[in-house]
């Protein structure tokens, strides 16, 4: 069967351009398994996902299924695009992906045009479906697959993870539109026109439970592919597909510190450490020390993301439960500093019980650290975290529909006895403004870079959104359910 596997665009914040790794993941597989799968990211397309449609029709090969992922932001814009595909071609449409995972009833309940909506991680359960259609065979039992039986839904336990990540083949990097990429920051990296930035996940899950954190597919366990298996996709990229950037977005690739040594020894032994890497989503700084740094230096790495989220030790031990001090935190900085990576810090503003003291720690500890990029976001009680519950015990959601829990909704999002949500706003665009604006040495560093000039429309844009705001309607109700 042709599969068209899609991912939507967001219509509410713009961001760095990553390819949809998951469904390159499940393209693989189904190609694989003799299906013709293709990759459609609305984010990088000038037409719109009914081209293709049409096109395969007027080649005499349509489609016979699509396939949307969605995490929570990007929900609604899922099921709109599930609805054009249901009206307009009436294939089979299935959603999979984070928010599928959590609240898989939702869709089924709400959405009549999606047939499928799938739980978990789909390699396996994805290609099993697809078969039972083109044999015309029954579907049912599929861990992790929802599906209706006339005015019934049947609703599956989650698909269960798969533990041997080095079974799986590598993910279809080729069906990628790979030139509309990229992993670094355009804003102070620069935008090569002729990048190709590829993504590779080294390992799933994270063993953590922050408090905030969502990660319902990849889960609390933690599998780290082989090094050989990592080295292998590695070679393919760099080699054969002609990667100028690579982007590790594992959740925490480096719980192994070994094993984090080992693969960069190896990409340094197989002179594959001329492209420039880094670290997408941060590392946990427990796992590191200066010989991993100056090893990550030697094989390519630019730059290191951290999570530091707080700089106020109660709130990071007791509210956000993060596992990690913020000695860790410094020692880390100090590391990757020595050992010449640029660094990058993940801080979170307005966690439940935060206080004007507890923001301003953050503040300080950020100028302290002094990354060459901070990221200051603003707390987002996710359904599935421990915060969304507390949140939804002892306080109220404001939550208009699910596009406001994107990062750049410059709003906080919820309120709680003694926290206030004006005060949280305040100290979050305060951050920007001392971190990047009122610090004469760093502004002339920024001031001087030539891609500040050339992406000056989005310069402007974002500085508007960070420095200043915009007013903003804000109803409290209670959060949305499923
Ligand atoms: C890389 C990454 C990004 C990148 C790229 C995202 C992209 N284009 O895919 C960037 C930096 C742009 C990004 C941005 C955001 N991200 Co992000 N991101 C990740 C990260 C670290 C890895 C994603 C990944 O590649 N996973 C590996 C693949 C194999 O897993 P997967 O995508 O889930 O796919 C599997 C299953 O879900 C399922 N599946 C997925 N899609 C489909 C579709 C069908 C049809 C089927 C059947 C199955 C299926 O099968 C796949 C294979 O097993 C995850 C963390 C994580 N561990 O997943 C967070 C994560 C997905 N992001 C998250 C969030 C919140 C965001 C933002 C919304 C942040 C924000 N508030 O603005 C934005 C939204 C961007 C977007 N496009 O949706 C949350 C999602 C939580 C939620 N409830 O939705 C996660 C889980 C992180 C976290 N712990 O909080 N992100
Ligand atoms: S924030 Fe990072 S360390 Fe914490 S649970 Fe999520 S992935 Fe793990």
């Amino acid at each position: 069967m042709r599969v068209l596997l899609a991912s939507p665009e967001s219509k509410v914040w713009s961001s760095r351009k990553h390819i949809p790794l998951g469904l390159g993941y499940l393209a693989a597989v189904l190609r694989e398994a003799g299906h013709e799968p293709m990759i459609y990211d609305a984010a990088v397309e000038d037409v719109p996902v009914t081209y293709y449609l049409d096109r395969a029709i007027e080649e005499g090969r349509p489609f016979g299924m699509v396939g949307i992922t969605a995490t929570t932001p990007l929900i609604e814009e899922a099921w709109e695009m599930a609805l054009e595909v249901k009206k307009g071609y009436g294939v089979y449409t299935i959603l999979g992906g984070p928010h599928l995972t959590i609240m898989p009833m939702e869709t089924m309940q709400k959405k009549p045009w999606v047939d499928f909506v799938f739980r978990g991680e789909a390699e396996e359960g994805l290609v099993e479906l697809v078969d039972a259609l083109d044999a015309g065979r029954d579907y049912g039992g599929i861990p992790g697959l929802f599906f209706r039986h006339g005015e019934e839904i049947v609703p599956s336990h989650e698909s269960p993870i798969i533990q041997d990540l080095d079974s799986l083949p590598f993910p279809a990097h080729d069906l990628f539109k790979i030139e509309r990429y990229t992993n670094l920051q355009p804003l102070t990296d620069g935008l090569d026109p002729h990048a190709r930035a590829y993504t590779i996940l080294t390992s799933r899950g994270c063993p953590f439970q922050c408090t905030f954190c969502s990660k319902p597919v990849t889960g609390n366990t933690w599998r780290g592919r082989s090094v050989e298996n990592v080295i292998a996709e590695w070679r393919w990229l760099v080699r054969d597909l002609g990667a100028t950037e690579i982007g590790i977005t594992d959740d925490i690739w480096n719980l192994k510190l070994d094993r984090a040594k080992a693969i960069c020894r190896r990409l340094i032994e197989e002179d594959l450490n001329t492209v420039p890497w880094v670290t997408v989503h941060g590392m946990k700084v427990n796992f590191a020390d200066l010989e991993l740094f100056q090893l990550m230096k030697a094989a390519g790495c630019k730059r290191v993301g951290f999570g530091v989220e707080s700089g106020d030790e109660w709130i990071l031990r007791n509210v956000i439960r993060k596992g990690q001090t913020l000695e860790m935190v410094r020692q880390v900085f100090r590391d990757a500093k020595a050992a010449g990576l640029q660094t990058m810090g993940f801080f979170i503003f307005g966690m439940p019980y935060e206080t004007e003291e507890t923001m301003e720690k953050t503040i300080q500890l950020a100028l302290e650290l002094d990354p060459d990029l901070a990221n200051f976001m603003l707390a987002a009680p996710f359904p599935g975290t421990e915060m969304y519950d507390l949140i939804l015990r002892e306080g109220k959601i404001f939550a208009q529909d699910w596009h406001d829990y994107a990062i750049h909704e410059e709003k906080a999002r919820f309120v709680m006895p003694g926290y206030d949500p004006e005060l949280v706003e305040r100290k979050w665009r305060e951050a920007y403004r001392r971190f990047y604006l009122y610090r004469p040495k760093r502004l002339l560093q920024k001031l001087t870079h030539k891609d500040l000039w050339l992406n000056l429309p989005e310069t402007l844009r974002n500085a508007k959104r960070f420095f200043i705001g915009e007013k903003r309607r804000r109803t409290p109700e209670t959060a949305l359910s499923g």
